[in-house]
């Protein structure tokens, strides 16, 4: 059960349609495949979806701290030492993606070594979630598109829609659209990647009052500290902390400071180890939690479902699944399959998913 070697394999995988939202756009998954390996030859997997606009991390970086500074540090350790491992890990601040991937690959790893899957070792709550679809910007008609798109392939009846463009009233039609094309039974809510002011963001929530919206995610930046205590106050929508919020400390300043009601938790930055902590941090707090999606491929999927499905308390909620439905293709040898709205965790040890050797050869780009 010791680890005796770390890789951090950067790849690319082209998205069919690019995902534009406030804080950036993406075009290209190109992602950090991590594979922890032990010395009885079990090799646990996870992937890191660098976002430089919200962390500050690249591939190259992810790559870089992986090779040069975590992997030395984590050799020898027990799968088991995983207070060890976030300690040294610890020492260096910041990289939530790269920290976030190894921690998974190491209980991917642990559950490989004991034939059993990680959603259970986790608290195996439940095997599935719903599913919620992030639809980014384009022209009113296009989102519209995709969103029945979704709905009529997948079964998909949850979306979050970006906003935080200006003037406000782009998102604001484009919400209405959304509306009124897919009628009140579907469940719309909002992220604006801090695109607005407060002052924005609360005639934003004023406009839309209509809608019924369900969530309205980081609308202005966390830097913002009274302006989104006020707009919290101005709005019955519970408001959602998601990159204000990627450690406990955050979580607490941002639930105490009345500047957000729930929380967004992403396996990608806080993997499986640090998520727990959260939401039970949440739950102590009595604050609801959302399983977010950094953008992740298929290998982040399955472990986004993996832990949520694995509590009560964070699979309440649809959890955002399906974004790599805008890939063009993945790494795994099965592909997931979005259907009647919901998605299964994969059996089998660990995470449950095999890499595809052949794809990873294609698209890794340190060959
Ligand atoms: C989200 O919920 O904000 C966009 C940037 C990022 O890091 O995650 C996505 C989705
Ligand atoms: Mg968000």
């Amino acid at each position: 059960m010791k680890i005796d070697r770390i890789e951090a394999i950067p790849f690319a995988i082209p998205y069919r349609k690019p995902l534009r939202f406030a804080s950036g756009e993406v075009h290209v998954a190109d992602h950090v495949l991590v594979r922890v390996h032990t010395d009885d030859g079990v090799v646990g997997v996870a992937e890191a979806p660098p976002r430089p606009y919200t962390y500050g991390e690249t591939q190259a970086s992810v790559v870089a701290v992986i090779d040069e500074l975590f992997a030395p540090e984590l050799l020898g350790l027990s799968l088991l030492e995983r207070e060890t491992a976030h300690a040294r890990m610890d020492r260096t601040v910041g990289n939530p993606a790269a920290k976030a991937a190894v921690d998974m690959a190491s209980w991917d790893a642990l559950g490989r070594t004991l034939d059993l899957s990680v959603s259970q070792l986790l608290g195996g709550f439940t095997d599935r979630m719903r599913v919620s679809h992030m639809v980014g910007f384009a022209p009113d008609a296009e989102m519209v598109a995709e969103a029945e798109r979704v709905r009529d392939t997948h079964g998909i009846r949850v979306f979050k829609v970006k906003v935080g463009r200006r003037p406000i009233e782009l998102d604001v039609g484009a919400c209405r659209a959304l509306r009124e094309a897919l009628g009140p039974d579907v469940e719309l809510y909002v992220d604006g990647n801090r695109g607005w002011t407060p002052s924005e963001a609360a005639r934003a929530l004023g406009a839309m009052a209509d809608l019924d919206l369900t969530l309205s995610e980081e609308l202005c930046p966390a830097d913002d500290v009274l302006g989104r205590r006020w707009l919290t106050t101005q709005t019955s929508v519970p408001t959602v902390a998601d990159e204000s919020a990627t450690t406990p400390g955050q979580v607490t300043r941002e639930l105490l400071d009345g500047a957000a009601t729930m929380i967004s938790i992403k396996t990608a930055r806080t993997g499986f180890s640090t998520s727990q902590r959260i939401l039970h941090q949440c739950e102590g707090l009595g604050a609801e939690v959302v399983i977010g999606n950094q953008i992740d491929g298929q290998i982040g999927t399955a472990c986004s479902v993996a832990f949520g499905a694995a509590h009560r308390s964070s699979s309440r909620r649809a959890g955002e699944l399906s974004n790599f439905l805008d890939m063009s293709d993945d790494l795994l040898t099965e592909p997931l399959e979005i259907s009647g709205g919901e998605l299964v965790v994969r059996p089998g040890p660990g995470t449950g998913i095999e890499i595809d050797p052949d794809k990873l050869a294609h698209y890794r780009r340190d060959r």
